[in-house]
């Protein structure tokens, strides 16, 4: 039940001063930070991050897909490789943009909690309450296409136990990672 996982505030978090109104959502709930650092990344650590995952590249294009249709909007991909590679590479010049904020936070069921207080890909569908409904809401995908760039959603916080420990092995070294109690910890 105690888990571990890896959340990324963006540049786009860091230059508009949300570093430490997310923290304090991440605090607030009861989890813990236990690691945390200010990274730019190279091009060799956004590219393992952003590794092109054919059931991620499936999943994600079937998202989009949906979500032009339902808007009547035309969607020019064709096939869920061809549009993964493309969102991959915007990823990668996303993440390298500029400094970003590296945390692993731990606590009971952090990864399923972090991943609801932040929201859905997509900001402007993302509910109010939300770290990506209440900083970014105005961020879409028909404005991330009309630009041909990512979406700009703030945040990136890891979606299962499996990706939670790729990416925090990925990010830091067992050393910076410590083990200390807070009040909370005694009723876990
Ligand atoms: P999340 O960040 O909610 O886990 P993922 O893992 O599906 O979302 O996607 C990784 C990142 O790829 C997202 N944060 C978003 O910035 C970007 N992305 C995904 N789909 C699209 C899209 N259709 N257009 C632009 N950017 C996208």
């Amino acid at each position: 039940m105690q888990e571990k996982t890896l959340i990324l505030i963006k540049h786009d978090g860091v230059v508009r001063s949300l570093i430490g109104k997310i923290l304090t959502r991440i605090e607030n709930i009861g989890l813990k930070v236990i690691g945390m650092k200010m990274v730019w990344a190279n091009e060799d650590l956004a590219r393992n991050h952003y590794t092109l995952d054919e059931e991620w590249a499936r999943k994600s294009f079937e998202t989009t897909k949906k979500t032009h249709e339902r808007e009547g909007k035309p969607f020019p991909h064709k096939n869920h490789m061809e549009f993964g590679s493309l969102i991959q590479s915007w990823n990668i010049n996303f993440l390298r943009e500029g400094p970003i904020i590296a945390i692993v936070a731990e606590g009971p069921h952090a990864i399923e909690i972090v991943r609801k207080i932040v929201g859905t890909t997509e900001p402007r569908q993302s509910p109010p309450g939300t770290i990506r409904g209440d900083f970014a809401m105005t961020e879409s995908y028909e404005l991330s296409d009309k630009n041909k760039r990512v979406l700009r959603n703030l945040i990136h916080a890891s979606d299962s136990p499996k990706t939670a420990e790729r990416e925090i092995s990925l990010w830091f070294k067992p050393e910076e990672l410590h083990d200390y109690q807070k009040e909370l910890d005694k009723h876990f």
